[in-house]
This record gives C-alpha cells, structure tokens and sequence, in this order.
C-alpha cells in the first residue's frame, strides 16, 4: 500500500522530536493525511505480518458496548488493550460504549396538570444513544446525508476512561451510489496503531456498506499529531525497503451488525512480508 509507505517516508523526513506522557520520545508530523480506494483490495499491510484476527476482534469488541475488556483478553485471548486495563478488565467509558451507547440526558418536554390547566416543564432524563444503529439507519432513510458522524469524544467522561480516544471521529458519507468513511485521529502511533486502525475502519465501512446495500468506496484518514516512536525507526526503515504485494480481499458474511463472529471475517489472498516486532509506548 503506497500510501502508508509515503505516510511513513513523510514522517521521517517532516517530524520533529517531542517529549510526550509515555517516556518514549517520538518525532511527529502535523496534520497528515492519506487516502486508500477500498475497491482496490482490502487495506491490510503486506510489508509486514498484520494480525488480522486481532484486527477484527478489536472491532467486534468495539461493537459490543461494554466497558471492559474481557470478551478480548479472557475469551478470545487477544492482548492488545490489557496494557490499558485492571485487572479486572475495566478500561472505563471508551470506544465501545461510545458508539453504541453514548450517554447523554435528554431534556423533553413533559406535560404535568398543575394547578390551573396543564403546562410545560423540563424533565431531564439519562439517556444511551446507539451511533452505529442510527448511522445505519440513517444511510437507508437519507443517504444523502452530511450528518452521518460516529464521534467517540466526551469530554465530560475523560478522566473515568482509560486512554481517551485516539480515532474520535468518523464520518460517513455516500458519494456516487458508494460508501465513503472519513476518520480523524487526535493522536496516531504510525507504526503500530495506524495500520491496525486503518483496517479496522475499513472492516467497519465494509460492514455498513454491507448493511445497507452499497459499496465501499474510499477510506481517508486525517492524523493530527502523527508521531514515530524513536524506538520504530529502525524497523519502519526496513519495512520501506520491502517491496509490497497485491492486496488480499476480505469477505464478510451477510449477517445482522450484533450476529457477526470472527468466523464472519475471511481474509483472501493475504501474501506478506514477515513480522516486525514493535514496542507499544503505554
Ligand atoms: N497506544 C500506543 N502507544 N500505540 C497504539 O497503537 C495504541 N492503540 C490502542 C491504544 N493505545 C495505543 C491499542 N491498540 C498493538 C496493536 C494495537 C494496539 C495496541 C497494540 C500491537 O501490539 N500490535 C502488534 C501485534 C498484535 C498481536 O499480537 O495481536 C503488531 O505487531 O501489530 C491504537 O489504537
């Protein structure tokens, strides 16, 4: 995928070196951006060894609504979110429960028959709202629509969350009878968390797509502190050397969004160089 490739190459050309929270400096670049056509294959790296099944189960585990961890790390022994976790799995209010039940207090109007007629008051209620169900809903009823965003930021929640979010917002959109998704990232780690993210909201507008009879189009991603860990360097160097392979395909069964199992998820023609091991910075 030239398009990472070139990401990387600007980083380590434009970044700059930062201090941040985790201990492990690292050099960004401001405000980068790519884009893939998800016509062309699906956008996993053939540079390097990509675990898929974590890929897919970080997004089924999103998909779940739940505050902790334990359907990945203790049913499906997938690790990638324990670095974030107690020990009893609880990461808090982050992405799951943001896209399917965003809290928020509703203020409707309640009629009470007071003294003298009925009237008017403001009963606030608390309220879950599902983002992937009215998206869903949304794009069959008006897909036309500019409004079709799955924002996973609430800065009321912050300090009860684990790590608040890094990819915040995604925005839908049909152009040309085709599903496009736009994803803007606060924060992104290039050589770990970008090409898992990537493929990750990729499965995500192949699923919504699927669920409401388009087909995909194309996936941009803005990045707005995008950094390399100096301890990536060397490894993202050697992944550049490599030349990339065709993309594989991936099929997804024709199921209900809350039926869909890893099972679902199957990954054609995935050629790929080996694995390189990169330290996460916690
Ligand atoms: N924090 C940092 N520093 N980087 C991130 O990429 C990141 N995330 C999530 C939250 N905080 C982050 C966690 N996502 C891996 C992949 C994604 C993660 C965390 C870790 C990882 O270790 N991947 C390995 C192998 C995975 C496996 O064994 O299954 C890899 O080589 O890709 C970004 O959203």
């Amino acid at each position: 995928m030239k398009a990472y490739h070139q990401l990387v190459a600007r980083v380590l050309e434009h970044g700059v070196k930062k201090e941040n929270r985790t201990g492990t400096d690292a050099i960004s670049s401001f405000a980068e951006s790519y884009r893939v056509d998800l016509s062309e294959g699906f956008p996993l790296l053939t540079t390097k060894k990509m675990m898929f099944r974590s890929i897919i189960l970080e997004l089924l585990w999103y998909l779940r609504g739940e505050s902790h961890i334990r359907w990945l790390r203790d049913e499906n022994d997938c690790h990638i979110w324990d670095a974030w976790a107690d020990e009893e799995g609880n990461v808090g209010p982050i992405y799951p429960v943001l896209w399917r039940r965003f809290p928020f207090t509703c203020y409707e109007e309640v009629d009470f028959e007071g003294v003298g007629g009925a009237f008017k008051n403001d009963m606030p209620t608390r309220k879950e709202f599902d983002q992937i169900q009215y998206i869903i809903d949304q794009i069959k009823e008006n897909p036309t629509s500019r409004r079709l965003v799955l924002s996973a930021w609430h800065p009321g929640l912050l300090d009860q969350m684990a790590l608040p979010p890094c990819h915040i917002m995604a925005i839908f959109n049909i152009t040309d009878g085709k599903l496009n998704c736009h994803l803007t990232q606060r924060s992104g780690d290039i050589a770990l968390g970008i090409p898992f993210n990537l493929a990750c909201y990729a499965a995500l507008t192949m699923i919504i797509a699927r669920q409401t009879g388009y087909e995909p189009g194309i996936f941009a991603h803005t990045i707005v502190d995008a950094h390399i860990y100096e301890n990536h360097v060397d490894g993202l160097k050697k992944q550049l050397e490599r030349e990339p392979f065709p993309l594989p395909t991936l099929e997804i069964a024709d199921k209900s969004l809350d039926k869909l199992s890893l099972e679902d998820f199957t990954l054609h023609n995935y050629q790929h160089h080996e694995a390189i091991r990169f330290e996460v910075a916690v």
